[in-house]
């Protein structure tokens, strides 16, 4: 009896050891295995002091402190005041001392009011590290990167960093309802307890603005873009209230999202009509309610007139109206609309691809200064390849930002391995041409390419409930690169997945090196073994969970994956060029000639832009038929290559994550193969070709592909 006990003790204290690893996400700390890093450390820093008090910098000397000692093994001696040499201190700029300000003077012209500078320098003839910013919240970024630089065996005998965010929004959008379900989430229920709340902090709060500040993000909207109009009532804003006063010491600003018929619902108005004088005074009487409670409060994201939710044109008013009058709201306190592009009519089928051009580009430079378009990266819906959405570059006078989708609603949910920075990173370096070469979308996102002052990066979270946050332990990474890449649109996926790989698993460089090729080759792995060459949003219908190319009895025809792919005996491919729906034409007159032509056409985007004959010869040689069978099959090779890497990394990594890993991979491994078979069996129907040599047979016929249901798939509401 005591044996058995005892076991069981040891089991569960095993056990949460391990689940710990799980939740600790890239701020594990493990305790570094590096001697130089080591006495490195020892021999720069012998000292750590804070010239500052604030609650934010009070977290900050903390994680200093915890993280110090947990990499390095013992705890570091904590000064009051700056004695002797080789101390780390940190402090923001008004709290330096008098000497220290001046002469740190010139770098502090270096960077901007969240940027940070880590600097070794001489004071006095003694030698310090310095961690410092504008604000306490900048040092807590600097204090971060400074840890980072410990997970990652960088040195730090010489340091001179100066590192700014360029973009001023680097917020989470989560699809969260007010039951704790989450829209296209993989990964348990909301963490928002909003029953509990405001009353209960629950831990994950702070933890998840931890981990948020961490990387940089400085905002989240609570809720989903499918808005819920309660959450404006002073039940909920109470809550809404407790979280932000959680998440303000860690620098990050709440936002909710606006349902547009709230003054209605829950105003007892007739109308939300946005230019009923009734309805305008509504909402800023709302504003100045929520400001009362949250004087930092972020704004308003709104989703309007797109998917049936309501808007301005259910009034006869147009995007401009319903933005501005909201602008105007929030704008004597500074608050942000972010109003979304993602529009698509039920009165115009011909080609969804064109419709947010069509209706926003119009609009350009009549939205109020407080207002910011968010548009996704590609003009139909966070496939796993999209060329880049046409509006980037296109609105000069109106400030853009990136929305891109963290959470894998079209890429296998989180039980598929796929770094997403990867992708994120494919779009943001894009060419938009619209200023003339070098115009790239990181350059609208960031404001320089037309100089706008609001900029920022939006993603659709994957975090819930479970354990590790995102489902997925891999998917974390893409939270992380998110993060990442907010902060700096340049970073290149490489550097993001190497930095997360150390700070989250390892830094032996027999673990680094294979691993972080599997990340950057996930991306087009599941590319290959879903949408090859160009084709999307080919998935099963309305959870898009797995393939369904067949779906053809939707009532609106831009809801079928027949619409998108337009297979038949002729070919495959949706004809957007000039012969076809001139979707092309969006784009700067130098990508319209690139997209144009079957010639210059990367192959990548080939049937996004072009309906292709079968036997169409791709610049390998292959027939189109071929190549198209081809790759699905080397996105199930690739698939195998990424189980193989895992199974050696077995020794570099902790059993639990371990094991998940290689599970989550073995389903990721079934269902390539199950896209495979199930899209090219549906393909052979029109093309009337055997699949070459080299393809796998298919393990089942298309009438079971086709018979599958999920009625039950998460996310689907
Ligand atoms: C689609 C999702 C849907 C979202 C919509 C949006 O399927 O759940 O509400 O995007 O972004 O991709 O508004």
């Amino acid at each position: 009896m005591t044996s058995f006990r005892f076991v069981f003790l040891f089991l569960s204290i095993s056990f949460s050891a391990l689940a710990q690893k799980d939740y600790k996400l890239w701020l594990q700390f493990d305790k570094t295995a590096n001697t130089v890093l080591a006495s490195e450390y020892k021999s720069n820093i012998q000292g750590i002091v804070s010239l500052e008090n604030s609650e934010t910098s009070k977290i900050a000397m903390k994680e200093l402190e915890n993280g110090i000692a947990a990499l390095l093994g013992n705890k570091p001696e904590i000064k009051s005041e700056i004695t002797g040499e080789k101390n780390l201190i940190i402090a923001s700029q008004k709290s330096l001392t008098p000497d220290l300000q001046k002469t740190l003077q010139d770098d502090f012209s270096k960077i901007n009011s969240e940027g940070f500078l880590i600097k070794t320098i001489s004071f006095k003839n003694k030698k310090q590290i310095i961690i410092t910013g504008k604000n306490d919240i900048a040092v807590l970024y600097g204090v971060f990167n400074f840890l980072r630089l410990l997970q990652t065996n960088k040195s730090i005998q010489h340091l001179n960093i100066t590192d700014s965010p360029k973009t001023n929004i680097r917020i989470l959008n989560h699809w969260d309802n007010l039951d704790r379900t989450v829209e296209r989430g993989y990964a348990g229920f909301s963490l928002w307890d909003w029953q509990k709340l405001p009353d209960f902090i629950d831990q994950r709060y702070i933890d998840y603005a931890r981990a948020n500040a961490s990387i940089g993000i400085n905002g989240t909207v609570l809720t989903n873009v499918n808005a819920n109009a309660l959450i404006l009532t002073p039940q909920y804003l109470e809550k809404v209230e407790a979280l932000a006063n959680v998440f303000r010491p860690y620098g990050i600003k709440v936002y909710l999202t606006a349902r547009f018929s709230a003054p209605i619902e829950i105003g007892k108005l007739k109308t939300a009509d946005p230019k009923d004088p009734e309805v305008i005074n509504w909402w800023k009487n709302k504003a100045a309610e929520i400001y009362k409670q949250i004087p930092d409060f972020g704004g308003f994201l709104v989703k309007a007139n797109s998917e049936g939710q309501p808007g301005p044109q259910n009034y006869g008013r147009d995007h401009v109206d319903g933005a501005n009058m909201l602008a105007d709201a929030v704008a004597p306190f500074g608050g942000v609309i972010m109003w979304r592009a993602f529009v698509y009519s039920e009165h115009d089928a011909n080609d969804r691809a064109k419709q947010a051009y069509a209706e926003f580009q119009p609009y350009d430079g009549k939205f109020k200064e407080n207002v910011i378009v968010q548009v996704k990266n590609g003009a139909i819906d966070f496939q796993p390849r999209e060329p880049f959405h046409p509006l980037f570059g296109a609105m000069p006078k109106t400030p853009l930002m990136m929305e891109f989708q963290i959470t894998q609603e079209y890429l296998g949910f989180s039980t598929h391995l796929v770094f997403l920075p990867k992708l994120f990173q494919e779009v943001l370096e894009s060419d938009t041409y619209q200023k003339g070469k070098g115009s790239h979308v990181a350059k609208v996102i960031d404001g320089t390419l037309y100089q706008n002052k609001l900029t920022g990066i939006a993603g659709v979270s994957n975090i819930g409930n479970d354990l590790n946050w995102t489902g997925h332990p891999f998917a974390q990474a893409n939270w992380y690169g998110f993060g990442r890449l907010a902060w700096n649109p340049y970073l290149d996926s490489e550097t993001i997945a190497d930095e997360w790989l150390r700070c989250t698993f390892s830094n032996d460089e027999n673990f680094i090196k294979p691993v972080k090729k599997m990340m950057i080759d996930s991306r087009e792995a599941v590319v290959n073994y879903m949408t090859p060459l160009g084709l999307h949003h080919i998935m099963d219908t309305g959870h898009h969970y797995g393939p369904g190319p067949w779906v053809s009895d939707l009532s609106r025809p831009e809801w079928n994956p027949t619409y998108y792919h337009k297979a038949n005996k002729n070919g495959i491919g949706f004809d957007r060029s000039k012969s076809g729906t001139n979707a092309v034409s969006q784009y700067a007159p130098e990508m319209v000639k690139v997209f144009n032509s079957l010639e210059t056409c990367p192959e990548k985007d080939l049937l996004w832009f072009h309906h292709v004959s079968w036997d169409y010869k791709l610049k390998d040689g292959q027939t189109l038929w071929n190549g198209l069978a081809l790759q699905y099959q080397e996105g199930v090779n690739q698939v195998a290559e990424m189980q193989n890497v895992w199974n050696k990394a077995k020794k570099y990594v902790d059993s639990e994550r371990f094991n998940e890993v290689k599970m989550l991979l073995e389903i990721q491994q079934k269902e390539a193969k199950w896209w495979r078979d199930a899209c090219l069996l549906y393909f052979q129907q029109f093309s009337g070709k055997e699949l070459p040599s080299g393809v796998e047979k298919p393990t089942q016929t298309l009438e079971y592909f086709k018979s599958l249901k999920f009625p039950f798939a998460p996310g689907n509401g």
